[in-house]
């Protein structure tokens, strides 16, 4: 599998537009934001600050996070590294390759992360135990 660089890992802006009467703000993701078709939207919410959830990788799936209420922790590790991001903008977005190791944390309460991915949902797409992605890391 290959390794990533964590340090290139970004968030990615979306694009706002807040109403000139004072309505709020609306931000859109078009399809030159992302570097892929996306097939599967789904969204965590309600999840404990003591709970965390991923905690493993995919081999082929390519996914877009966004905080859309509230802020979590995203931790990436590639094998060597690791590295917090933490979501809490609307209109931000953390962009994560195929091959990386995730876990969320740290929820706060009302938080909603948006999730939008390349393919659908297929179970042998996960990598779920640390030691297994470490030895393809490795390859
Ligand atoms: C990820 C993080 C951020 C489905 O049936 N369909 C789906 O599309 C998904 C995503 C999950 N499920 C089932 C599979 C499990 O029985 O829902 C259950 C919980 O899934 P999982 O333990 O994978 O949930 P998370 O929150 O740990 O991980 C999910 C995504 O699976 C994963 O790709 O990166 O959210």
């Amino acid at each position: 599998m290959k390794q990533i660089d964590l340090d290139k890992i970004e968030l990615i802006e979306i694009r706002k537009i807040s109403d000139p009467d004072g309505r709020g703000n609306l931000s859109v993701i078009e399809k030159d934001v992302l570097p892929f078709v996306i097939k599967r939207v789904y969204y965590l919410y309600d999840v404990p600050s003591s709970s965390s959830r991923g905690g493993h990788a995919h081999k082929k799936l390519q996914q877009f996070l966004i905080a859309l209420s509230g802020s979590f922790d995203v931790v990436l590790d590639n094998g060597t590294q690791r590295r917090n991001m933490t979501l809490n903008r609307p209109d931000r977005g953390l962009l994560i390759p195929n091959g990386i190791w995730r876990e969320l944390e740290h929820f706060s309460s009302g938080a909603v992360c948006l999730s939008l991915v390349s393919a659908e949902y297929d179970e042998s797409d996960y990598i779920r135990d640390y030691d297994a992605y470490l030895e393809r890391v490795k390859k």
